[in-house]
């Protein structure tokens, strides 16, 4: 293993997305993304993405520059175009005006369109949670998830993820998962480091469920908890696809024609304000909010996010650490 600070993970990052082709905006946002995902060792989204993302430029599937133009299109939703370009600029350019309308109604929609994604949503959910504010955000990826009952790759990996802001200074709940058993990122990590997945993540081009990551790639991934997931994930495809004026996972897919790039489509993104909603009595029902949380952790079980959250904690002082074949590669794109 190759270990770093995270100044030095980040001048790493930069120097391989500047080296490649990318802006600064573009540079900028796609680091703090990878290098937040590095942070709290979600190892699938974290520095690993960086050779996806370099893939994708290569293969013409992003713009390296792309410029967002934000739309304010309704008074309860906010539209941003990234222009072919990852989501994360989209997202910032978004984000302000999308808490401002969430202020004034309660509640209010962002929808990007037109980007190339590939983050965990989680860092997204935070960035709205931190202005104490309920978050959701979805999207479809590429069709890679048969639909349960089914057999051949059809939904995306489509995550879900939700956010809840706590008082006093505490990181807010937040989940973040993907609608399949598990990120593909994750059963990549698997083929890259030669080891078998376990049962139940995905079956081969045969329909057969195996534990060989390279014929769960080249055959579909399942979704988690059989039809239900099956059918968030088709909620997902809907609302972040269709709904929004976007592409769906299988649209996505056809899109990418082969080139093996990050898939290309939309994001919805709701974001809520306890204070709209409640008024004076915000701290009552917060603290009961606190109440449900204790009794989850008095029962020896972790709220979601708990793993990440120590993780940041011991990475901030301790640095991380990445395999070296990993590190070399990315060395050698960054031409250090
Ligand atoms: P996991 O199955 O590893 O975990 C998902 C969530 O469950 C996390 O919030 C995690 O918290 C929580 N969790 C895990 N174990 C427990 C437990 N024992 N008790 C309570 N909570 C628990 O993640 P996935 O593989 O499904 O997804 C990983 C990431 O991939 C996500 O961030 C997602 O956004 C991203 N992704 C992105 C896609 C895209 O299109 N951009 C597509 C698919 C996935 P903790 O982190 O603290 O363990
Ligand atoms: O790991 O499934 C995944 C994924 C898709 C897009 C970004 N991550």
């Amino acid at each position: 293993m190759h270990r770093m600070s995270l100044e030095e993970a980040e001048v790493l990052a930069k120097a391989v997305l500047n080296a490649q082709g990318f802006n600064q905006e573009q540079t900028h946002a796609l680091s703090q993304a990878v290098i937040a995902g590095q942070r709290d060792e979600c190892h699938s989204h974290g520095l690993y993405r960086l050779l996806n993302c370099v893939k994708t430029l290569a293969a013409g599937k992003v713009v390296a520059n792309a410029q967002p133009e934000v739309h304010d299109h309704a008074p309860g939703i906010v539209r941003v175009d990234a222009k072919g370009g990852f989501s994360q600029l989209a997202f910032e350019a978004g984000l302000p005006i999308l808490t401002a309308k969430a202020r004034e109604q309660g509640i209010a929609a962002l929808a990007i369109n037109h980007c190339v994604h590939f983050s965990a949503l989680w860092v997204e959910i935070e960035a709205i949670t931190d202005q104490g504010l309920v978050a959701l955000a979805c999207n479809p990826s590429h069709a890679w998830v048969a639909p349960a009952g089914g057999n051949r790759p059809l939904l995306g990996t489509n995550p879900l993820a939700f956010g809840w802001p706590r008082p006093n200074g505490q990181p807010p709940f937040i989940f973040d998962f993907a609608t399949s058993a598990i990120a593909r990122g994750d059963i990549e990590l698997h083929h890259r480091e030669n080891k078998p997945i376990p049962e139940g993540w995905g079956i081969d081009r045969l329909g057969q469920h195996s534990q060989n990551p390279a014929d769960v790639l080249d055959g579909a991934l399942l979704t988690f908890g059989g039809h239900k997931g099956s059918a968030l994930s088709i909620m997902i495809e809907l609302i972040a696809g269709p709904l929004i004026g976007d592409l769906t996972s299988a649209e996505s897919l056809a899109y990418d024609d082969g080139a093996g790039a990050s898939p290309y489509h939309g994001e919805l993104i709701l974001a809520m304000d306890p204070e709209r909603f409640l008024g004076s009595t915000l701290e009552d029902y917060m603290a009961r909010a606190e109440d449900l949380f204790s009794s989850i952790i008095a029962q020896g079980a972790r709220l979601p996010s708990q793993r990440r959250y120590t993780a940041r904690q011991r990475t901030q002082k301790e640095g991380i650490s990445i395999p070296e074949s990993l590190y070399q590669e990315l060395s050698r794109l960054a031409r250090l």
